[in-house]
């Protein structure tokens, strides 16, 4: 510590995190103490530093020994479903602490503790911007009318004059006040005249503005903060209609259908997320045609960069609390510190204009519903524990919204319906796992489509690259013990002994011959989820505007490891991302399978209508045409219009309904805008031909471009290259007969040749 520090009038140290249970001491003077990861600290501590060297001295407590103590203290044990550790050794509860530390179903039990957030000295003088709050109250074509409150600490009582610069400029915007020692708030409303609108991905563009907010005293600056604001009004809709009550995200008066994935932190060691990953996270997500994320509420409230670049590339957050899957302890300093926690966390984000809702939190009211946590429980503990959510939820967490950030909207629970009961398909959101736990074949997706779909999804293994960083040779096959180690989904419930893995194996075995090989079965099982994935979000989107949202479980990896992510811990792509990337365009076509009848459907993003031409074919895997229909449509927009209902009946006789394959087409003139294909049967039925596939290679500036012929229908054609990071701009798809693909693969790898390439496919 400098003199010149010394001499500020004030000096802060500044906690951003610390995980969890601690005592700091500065010089040995115990100057803080914590027990909650999810807060900031800040002290001034000018008068426990000495110029030259001091020492900060953090001891840690074991959260879990915390956490048992805490258990013994209260007497009784609470419900928390799916912590890794034995029956009545759960002790994530006691603690704010993130919940998939002590193990999820995707995840290893790690129960960390240390410095997870920077630690900083910081030094003012005069007076200070702690914080800001800026909203957009109305939007109309000509301007936008915003309010601005700015909290600020003063030390000297005198005149001040608080401006506001956008993008640097000065437009007259300020307030002079009289301000006393102390804390105040000011506020200031304003218009912005033709304002460049945020737009969430695929809308627009996501338009941020810089806004500078100056405390000036005279002439001099004495303190300034800067901020990212986007222009743009978030609305959850639900008004009641035919079917029960609407479920709609409005993002500048317009109904946007949500289409994203629930998150969770790239990394088991929370802090040792880079930079990097974040980048790459987003960017996979908005290549997808993703429009929302969800963070999940079992683990933290993400880094100030992911909101960031969120904001930046039009990704609507659905921001959970951090509770998950357990019921919480009610004694006053726990609840407390949830106050704390929640104040703390809607006013560091309240700004991002990607934040779109906050969601009080993930499964609980369902799970003490459904899921037998009351079972052999006394009946003052369940009042005690009902009693205690309704505290936290129903009551500390929506006021702290409604105080710190009332243009966002709350929403207790998910899945919910409008009062907070359960989910009913007619209103509310759901997580739609009838696929996978409930066991239900993958078309299911089509049937009682809910409002808005927040979770739903399948497992399937990582490549063969990646499942190679963990197991030896001789360990690949599903039975190892590393494999079953990486596989953290345990499914005793469904059956004794049962885990993901029987899981996939149990739905690839529904769909498809058993495989031999181990590197066959994990090709399966991603072509498996990536067809789920397809179906799954066709259909929520063929039920617009009846629903609103789709997202699936999960985007991502916290480490290595099988789960229902479409991106992997390394950032490389199932087959399902490609499958989603697809189903997520604006504008899709769908066919829904009906017996032998279909029905064709397009569903647009966009919000003017347009005419096209809809073209359909019945065709055989060498490319012979059976039936063959071209019509005019009107395309209506932003929602799900029915172009075509046709009965095959006829043209399709049971024993060759595996030979064919309804292709689907949008045009407009000669430009194909959307391509769909169907199949009659499950892929073990497919009456596949060896194809004679030729490709050719060429290498453009850094990207090599593969083109490829068959002379038969190829399914799911994957191509896999010597580089386990190329990304390709198509893969695991189907290859008509006689048409040309061509797929763009970017590599860092010098000189790929044709012969490094390998393909795999369902045909023979
Ligand atoms: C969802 C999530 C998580 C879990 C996932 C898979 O319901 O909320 O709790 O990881 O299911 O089981």
């Amino acid at each position: 510590v400098t003199d010149d520090l010394l001499k500020n009038d004030v000096v802060d140290l500044v906690f951003e995190g610390l995980d969890t249970y601690a005592d700091v001491f500065l010089n040995e003077d115990l100057i803080l103490t914590t027990d909650n990861m999810f807060v900031s600290h800040r002290i001034n501590c000018k008068e426990n530093l000495a110029q030259g060297p001091n020492t900060l001295r953090i001891h840690f407590y074991s959260p879990v020994a915390k956490g048992l103590a805490k258990q013994a203290k209260s007497g009784h044990t609470i419900p928390a479903h799916n912590e890794k550790a034995p029956e009545n050794k759960q002790t994530s509860i006691y603690t704010r602490k993130a919940p998939f530390h002590y193990g999820w179903d995707w995840g290893p039990r790690l129960v960390t503790s240390g410095i997870w957030r920077p630690v900083y000295v910081e030094a003012w003088n005069h007076a200070a911007i702690n914080d800001v709050y800026v909203a957009t109250k109305t939007i109309d074509k000509w301007q936008a009318t915003m309010n601005a409150w700015v909290d600020v600490e003063i030390l000297n009582t005198g005149n001040y004059t608080l401006s506001l610069l956008i993008n640097g400029e000065d437009i007259g915007i300020r307030k002079d006040a009289g301000l006393r020692k102390g804390k105040h708030r000011l506020e200031i409303e304003f218009t912005l005249e033709k304002p460049r609108l945020w737009w969430p991905n695929g809308l627009g563009e996501p338009w941020l503005y810089d806004f500078e907010f100056h405390l000036r005293r005279g002439d001099t600056i004495i303190c300034e903060k800067s901020i990212m604001i986007g222009v743009r009004t978030v609305k959850l809709v639900q008004k009641p209609d035919t079917s029960g009550h609407t479920f709609y995200f409005e993002v500048n008066g317009i109904p946007v259908f949500m289409k994203g994935a629930n998150v969770i932190p790239s990394e088991t060691l929370t802090p040792a997320v880079t930079v990097e990953s974040y980048r790459k996270l987003i960017a996979c997500a908005k290549s997808a045609n993703m429009n929302m994320l969800r963070v999940w509420g079992g683990a933290i409230y993400e880094e100030d960069l992911f909101y960031q670049l969120c904001d930046e590339n039009g990704l609507l957050v659905w921001q959970d609390f951090m509770f998950a899957c357990a019921m919480q302890p009610g004694d006053q300093p726990h609840l407390e510190s949830i106050k704390r926690e929640a104040e703390y966390n809607v006013k560091r984000l309240r700004n991002h204009a990607c934040l779109a809702l906050w969601c009080g939190n993930n499964e609980i009211m369902y799970g003490w519903h459904k899921w037998e946590w009351q079972d052999g429980l006394d009946n003052k503990i369940t009042q005690h524990l009902w009693g205690t959510y309704e505290k936290i939820f129903h009551n500390i967490l929506p006021a702290a919204v409604r105080h710190h950030d009332p243009k966002n909207s709350y929403w207790p629970s998910t899945p919910a319906t409008i009062n907070n009961n359960l989910p009913d398909r007619k209103s509310g959101d759901e997580h739609d796992w009838t696929v996978c736990f409930g066991q239900k074949p993958i078309d299911s997706y089509w049937e009682n489509v809910p409002r808005f779909v927040t979770e739903w999804g399948l497992q399937a293994f990582p490549s063969m690259q990646t499942i190679r960083t963990f197991a030896n040779d001789d360990e690949l096959m599903l039975d190892s013990a590393v494999i079953r180690h990486r596989q953290r989904s345990k499914l005793d419930w469904l059956q004794l002994g049962f885990d993901g893995n029987d899981l996939i194996k149990w739905y690839v075995e529904q769909y498809h011959d058993a495989p031999e090989q181990f590197e066959h079965f994990v090709y399966l099982s991603q072509v498996l989820q990536a067809e789920a994935y397809k179906t799954a979000i066709e259909a929520h989107r063929s039920a617009m505007p009846h629903c609103m949202g789709s997202l699936f479980w999960q985007l991502n990896d916290c480490w290595p490891t099988i789960s229902w992510s479409t991106i992997d811990y390394f950032s490389r792509w199932k087959a399902a991302h490609y499958a989603v990337k697809k189903a997520f365009r604006p504008v899709i076509v769908t066919v829904k399978r009906i017996n032998s009848s279909v029905r064709v459907y397009v569903v647009s993003d966009k919000i003017s209508a347009f005419d096209a031409m809809l073209q359909v074919k019945l065709m055989d895997f060498s490319g012979k045409t059976i039936f063959e229909s071209v019509k005019e449509v009107e395309v209506s927009p932003n929602t799900a219009t029915l172009l075509l209902e046709k009965d095959l009946s006829l043209l399709l006789p049971k024993d060759k309904a595996g030979e064919k394959v309804f292709d689907i087409r949008l045009l407009i003139g000669d430009k194909q805008i959307a391509d769909n294909m169907l199949f009659f049967v499950k892929p073990k039925d497919l009456q596949l031909a060896r194809p004679d596939l030729q490709y050719r290679l060429r290498q453009t500036d850094k990207e090599y471009l593969v083109s490829l012929v068959s002379d038969t229908l190829v399914r799911n054609l994957c191509i896999e290259t010597p580089d386990p990071d190329a990304r390709f701009s198509d893969n695991f798809f189907d290859l008509l007969p006689n048409q040309q693909a061509n797929v763009v693969i970017k590599s860092s790898l010098p000189g790929l040749q044709k012969k490094d390439l390998v393909f795999k496919y369902l045909n023979p």
